[in-house]
């Protein structure tokens, strides 16, 4: 008997989005005393790179803006990401809507900050964020990106 060939169904790649807020495209280039040498490019490109030896599709994405930010948190849901880095910058200390947003949507996220913000000023020590997120991670400068993803990648292969 001919052997039936069976349509083989492409598997899917888990999707992880990495946000960036306000002036973090200027990483790098001032201020290397808060938040070290290394640009937002090279961010990405070091946390696309793990993402592919783990086989997860990763989006990155900064804006000055905080609607912007928003919508591209909207965005994930229909496009089932299933989990999100996100440093909101100084949007940490100020947005109702940002964290209203990641509340909406329900995917699990890590927020991080490049500087630990607990020994900066005070009103960086309040964030909107840290009591939603899965965890906080703070101080270890662009290493910390990359600790999340590990976290995050762990997290998706034990579901
Ligand atoms: O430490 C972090 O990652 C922060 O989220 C960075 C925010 C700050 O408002 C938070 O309190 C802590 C600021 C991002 C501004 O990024 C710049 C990068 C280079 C030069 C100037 C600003």
């Amino acid at each position: 008997m001919k052997k039936q060939k069976t349509a083989s169904k492409p598997v899917e790649r888990a999707r992880i989005l990495v946000l960036h807020g306000p002036n973090l495209n200027l990483l790098g280039t001032r201020e290397p005393e808060h938040y070290g040498r290394v640009t937002l490019s090279d961010i990405n490109m070091a946390l696309a790179r793990m993402a592919e030896v783990a086989e997860v599709d990763l989006d990155a994405f900064q804006s000055n803006h905080e609607g912007a930010l928003i919508e591209r948190v909207h965005a994930a849901r229909e496009q089932g990401v299933r989990a999100i880095i996100i440093n909101p910058a100084a949007y940490t200390h100020t947005s109702v809507a940002l964290r209203d947003a990641l509340a909406a949507v329900a995917i699990p996220f890590v927020e991080v900050h490049l500087s630990n913000v607990h020994v900066r000023e005070a009103f960086r020590q309040h964030s909107y964020f840290s009591d939603l997120a899965v965890g906080v991670i703070c101080g270890l400068g662009h290493q910390g990106y990359l600790a999340a993803l590990e976290y995050l990648l762990n997290k998706i292969n034990i579901e």
